[in-house]
């Protein structure tokens, strides 16, 4: 086919525009379309083989982008708003600043609310993928108080949060509510009554989850 268009080019014929005619005669590839030919020369190097940016991962390699060195797959996906290392999910490693962190899967303990009657955790949710669960146990004998105020306000603006109460000891939901601004949880002594218990706080996000802002959960066992 090539010996075909060399022998009409002489005509006036237009080869296609991947093949030259080189000063020896022969075709050559330059690689200006994809290299569907059968001509025998090595295919030309896919951009997405090269490294442009040098931090060791073409875009083939799963460098996401390739004009950031501080973006690819060994990357630490810190609370910037980019996926640093092309995982799909955002700001994932921001939870190694946080305190409370691991307590995605293991609670974090705040103890006895009737030793600790007020308590105020900021907190922070990396993403919309983040959990934070805390857990409290409270022991219902005779006391002076009859109501848990639970609340948790400063979520971000734009943000819907959700908060969650369980009682661990029976599976019982007590309070799931979503919404932006504050949540607020009155449990009164109904809840509390004949429950000795420990309860579990979860937050999550429905959208928004802004992992440079914390949100501020408060416990207040009033009398
Ligand atoms: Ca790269
Ligand atoms: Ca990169
Ligand atoms: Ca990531
Ligand atoms: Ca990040």
């Amino acid at each position: 086919m090539v010996g075909m268009l060399l022998g009409l080019s002489g005509c006036g014929f237009s080869a296609p525009e991947d093949v030259v005619v080189t000063s020896s005669g022969a075709p050559s590839d330059t690689g200006s379309m994809d290299d569907g030919d059968t001509d025998g020369a090595a295919p030309e190097a896919d951009p997405d083989d090269i490294d442009d940016d040098g931090d060791g991962y073409t875009e083939n390699e799963g460098d996401c982008d390739d004009a950031s060195a501080t973006v690819n797959p060994d990357a630490i996906d810190g609370c910037d708003g980019t996926d640093e290392d092309c995982d799909g999910v955002l700001d994932e490693d921001a939870a190694d600043d946080d305190m409370y962190e691991p307590n995605d899967t293991s609670a974090h303990d705040l103890g006895s609310v009737n030793d600790s009657p007020v308590q105020a955790i900021q907190g922070l949710l990396h993403n919309d993928d983040d959990v934070d669960r805390f857990v409290f146990s409270f022991e219902d004998t005779w006391s002076p108080y009859f109501a848990l105020s639970l609340s948790l306000g400063s979520i971000p603006s734009g943000a819907d949060y959700r908060l969650t109460i369980e009682n661990r000891t029976t599976g019982e939901t007590l309070f799931d509510e979503a919404g932006d601004g504050n949540l607020s949880a009155s449990m009164t002594e109904d809840l509390f009554a004949d429950q000795t218990a420990d309860f579990e706080i979860i937050i999550t996000s429905e959208g928004g989850a802004d992992c440079n802002r914390s949100y501020l959960l408060t416990l207040d066992l009033v009398e």
